[in-house]
């Protein structure tokens, strides 16, 4: 943790910022969701979070100047210290201490950014690429977490091929196979899992509902996992006793996610990945059917920078890690997606989600 906070502190410098307030980014630089805030300067990091988070970020987090605040006046245990006033409040006294004049900030909310600049006046800078772009490149020990995330919502998939037949229905399926990822060791689903059969498959967000599977439908499962806060995201689509076209649908995205993991590597565009993906659903006629990006970056969030989108620019940099997900939905048909996580490679890319599902 404490590199990531050196290595902002190196940007803020060369920003000429005198300190950063991170919030969506406090796990990331502190270790523990225990954090409200991390605040970066010169001096190293200061976490901040509420008097019942203090115990557990005192155990999680590296950082050893942690404050906490509570809102009221309360009793206090022997040796605790806790600021009695609001968030904003203490952000303000931190900088204050720290005499920072000019502070980026990653996100915060029109009010309390009014509330903190009436406790503490200084120049705010709005800059949550400055986090965001760090955590594009996964470490050693988050490709671990991801690897780890990834097979278990391989172990959930595998659950979930087994469970797909004819009167199932979609919640039981989905019961079912996030109860055997849980027991595996995944603290939550980091979304709601998609078990999505007939009408509701062609629903790009469909949930699970008390529908049952029938012959005929195709049966997309969308799940995550999530390993020491690490999300993971994979789909499969599974046909029951499908029609040749429904079965086109399957064959179609497979071939044009086949693709677009061909072409992921190193140094690549991102658009390029997505323009491969789709030239392929272009080529079978169903580019109107494609209604999404081709994949996202996942980490402690599960959709993070960058974006597989048509046209993007942005350079794909070896020890990143991708979903590549083409999708196609058409109405009175079925909806076919096929999602796997990928770490990507100087010459290539490694598949995290395992490809015998
Ligand atoms: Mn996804």
């Amino acid at each position: 943790m404490l590199v990531r906070v050196r290595k902002l502190g190196l940007k803020l410098r060369a920003k000429q910022l005198d300190a950063y307030v991170a919030i969506r980014n406090s796990r990331y630089l502190s270790g523990t969701s225990a954090a409200t805030a991390v605040i970066v300067s010169d001096r190293g990091a200061i976490l901040i979070c509420t008097r019942l988070e203090l115990d557990r970020a005192k155990r999680e987090s590296a950082i050893g100047d942690i404050r906490a605040y509570f809102p009221r006046r309360v009793p206090l245990r022997r040796g605790e210290q806790v600021r009695f006033c609001e968030l904003w409040e203490l952000l303000g006294e931190c900088l204050q201490e720290l005499g920072a004049r000019r502070i980026g900030f990653d996100a915060m909310s029109s009010e309390t950014l009014r509330k903190l600049r009436n406790v503490y006046e200084a120049d705010y800078v709005e800059l949550p690429d400055l986090v965001m772009e760090m955590r594009k490149v996964k470490s050693r020990q988050e490709i671990a977490h991801l690897r780890k995330a990834a097979k278990l919502a391989v172990e959930g998939m595998s659950l979930a091929a087994k469970l797909i037949e004819e009167g199932a229905r979609e919640l039981e399926i989905a019961a079912e196979v996030e109860r055997a990822m849980r027991r595996r060791g995944s603290s939550r689903t980091p979304f709601e899992t998609i078990v999505a059969s007939g009408e509701n498959s062609w629903l790009p967000h469909a949930t699970a509902t008390r529908k049952r599977l029938r012959r005929g439908e195709l049966v997309v499962v969308d799940l995550g996992a999530t390993y020491k806060g690490y999300a993971s995201d994979m789909t499969r689509t599974f046909p029951l006793e499908a029609t040749p076209k429904q079965l086109k649908l399957i064959e179609v995205v497979k071939r044009a996610q086949a693709a677009a993991i061909g072409r992921l590597r190193g140094g690549i565009k991102a658009g390029d990945v997505d323009r491969v993906a789709r030239a392929t659903v272009a080529r079978a006629g169903l580019e109107r059917f494609y209604l999404h990006g081709t994949g996202h970056g996942i980490g402690l969030d599960v959709h993070e920078p960058p974006s597989l989108t048509p046209g993007s620019e942005e350079i794909l940099q070896r020890g990143m890690v991708l979903t590549v997900e083409p999708g196609v939905y058409v109405s009175g048909v079925g909806g076919a997606r096929f999602e796997d996580m990928l770490l990507v490679l100087e010459d290539g890319c490694e598949l995290l989600t395992s490809n015998g599902i």
